[in-house]
């Protein structure tokens, strides 16, 4: 069965833009519930910690260093079919291949300062949740 959980992040490009309160009114027309949210800045290490999967791509050390270059907005959103639904609202990785009326296409600048993160599966979903909110910061 699906989750009902994923993570998102409004990427530091979004937040210079004043893209916050557009971002935010998509996700929340597109069904999804906000059980937890923090305006923060990632340090460099836990940039580098939060993408680890990606140690190994040529675009790593740009990714932590655009990550780390302002504030971020960190939320786990709610509803069914959660990781699927909301990689479907943010579009394409690259936002000249993301679909028309998607976040990315809307709000993304290139394929590396594009505007959102979203989980690729439940269980990332859980592992991202854990790592920017304590139990106590989520409502549900
Ligand atoms: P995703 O965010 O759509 O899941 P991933 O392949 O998981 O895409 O890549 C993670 C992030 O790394 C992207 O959102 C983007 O910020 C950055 N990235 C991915 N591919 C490139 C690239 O070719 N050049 C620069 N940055 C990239
Ligand atoms: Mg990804």
């Amino acid at each position: 069965m699906a989750g009902n959980l994923t993570f998102t992040m409004i990427k530091p490009d979004a937040v210079r833009g004043g893209h916050i309160g557009a971002i935010l009114a998509k996700i929340n027309e597109a069904g999804f519930r906000i059980v937890a949210m923090k305006y923060t800045k990632l340090s460099e290490e836990k940039a580098g910690e939060f993408y680890a999967v990606h140690r190994e791509r040529p675009f790593y050390g740009e990714l932590v260093s655009f990550m780390s270059s302002g504030p971020i907005v960190a939320a786990a959103l709610e509803k069914n079919n959660a990781v699927d639904d909301f990689r479907k609202l943010i579009g394409a990785t690259d936002p000249s291949k993301a679909e028309p009326g998607t976040i990315r296409a809307l709000f993304a600048k290139s394929i590396g300062e594009n505007a959102v993160h979203g989980s690729d599966s439940d269980e990332n979903a859980a592992i991202e949740i854990a790592f920017h909110f304590a139990g106590t910061e989520m409502f549900r």
